[in-house]
């Protein structure tokens, strides 16, 4: 007779300032942490569970089993656990798995898999962007986070993945597309002159630049060339005075990606982007970078009591995926 185990998957890279906070539901054969609600929805069954959901957040990534494959939102792996040697020992290989993630990044990067905060691999991708990496457990619940560096040292936005009960069966994850990243040459342009926005993405593709202006939003498309990189340079001749705010996306696959996005203003003069400003949302030790670091004392946090009330993110009481969702929001690597 074979036994199922049930591995539950919650990608929790999104655009956060629609979300709405539901409580956890669960039934005999799943647990559905925090949905995050936000826009469509619809029904996904399989024969072991039905799922009416309003899940439209960005989701890198892959859910399937025999029944179905389902490519964004809550992500639910069904694992067929063997035949092992009964419970007990907990030491060696008996209970562990591994976790595969596989995707494109941008040609040449270097991929860094944490788990839990800590770098549990890297590797580095193909020059078609391809990458695998992969980590054995034991079981347990992970936080596992996926990013890639440019090729100016940039971090790409983190992936993350709530991983639940991993039994002893290796797991892949495929289809992972890692956002673009996304650089600006002006913090502020003179109203008249150019700000160059650029980044890494996959080669030779289209990538979007989503572009909010005091009044509304527009799109421009960038060509990466074969190593990724894009580059577009705005005229801000017809644009009017104020705060812009940017975002570059790339789609492979079915699968849509988002960068981080940055900050310019259209102004009075020039202010070179080496001029930083410092973030102001997850940076918990003030070193002007939203990293691993921040990441290490949230995580210290995690579904702990008495959450302090600067790491609470979603002013809620608790550090939970909410916040590691908008901490991933805020990433600079
Ligand atoms: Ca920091
Ligand atoms: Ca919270």
């Amino acid at each position: 007779m074979k036994l199922y185990a049930y591995l539950t998957i919650f990608v929790f890279i999104f655009s956060f300032y629609s979300v709405v906070l539901a409580t956890d539901y669960t039934n005999s054969n799943f647990i559905l942490r925090n949905p995050a609600i936000t826009v469509s929805g619809g029904r996904s069954t399989t024969t072991n569970f039905e799922f009416y959901s309003a899940t439209g957040q960005t989701a890198p990534g892959q859910s399937s089993n025999t029944s179905f494959t389902y490519q964004a939102g809550f992500l639910y792996f069904d694992v067929e656990e063997e035949e092992t040697p009964a419970s007990g020992g907990g030491g060696g290989g008996g209970g562990s798995g591994s976790v595969t993630f596989s995707g494109k990044a941008y040609p040449n990067s270097q991929v860094f898999l944490l788990k839990d905060s800590q770098i549990a691999q890297t590797t580095l991708a193909d020059q078609d962007a391809n990458f695998t990496v992969d980590t054995r457990v034991a079981p347990g619940d992970y936080i596992f986070s996926l990013y890639a560096k440019d090729y100016t040292g940039k971090s790409s936005r983190l992936i993350s993945f709530y991983v639940k009960n991993v039994l002893g069966k290796d797991t892949a994850i495929n289809n992972i597309l890692i956002p673009p990243t996304i650089s600006k040459d002006k913090r502020e342009v003179k109203k008249g002159d150019t700000i160059n926005i650029f980044g890494q993405s996959l080669g030779n593709a289209i990538i979007k630049i989503n572009i909010e202006t005091p009044t509304g939003s527009f799109s421009v498309n960038a060509n990466s060339d074969n190593l990724g990189k894009y580059s577009y340079v705005l005229d801000t001749d017809l644009l009017a005075l104020g705060e812009y705010r940017a975002e570059s996306q790339v789609s492979f696959g079915g699968v849509t990606a988002i960068s981080a996005f940055v900050k310019f203003t259209v102004g009075n003069e020039n202010i070179l982007e080496a001029d930083t400003v410092c973030p102001q949302i997850a940076d918990f030790n003030n070193d002007c970078a939203v990293n691993l670091i921040d990441f290490s004392i949230l995580i210290y946090w995690f579904d702990k009591p008495n959450v302090p009330a600067e790491l609470d993110l979603s002013p809620d009481g608790r550090a939970d995926l909410v916040d590691f969702s908008i901490m991933a929001y805020y990433w600079t690597g």
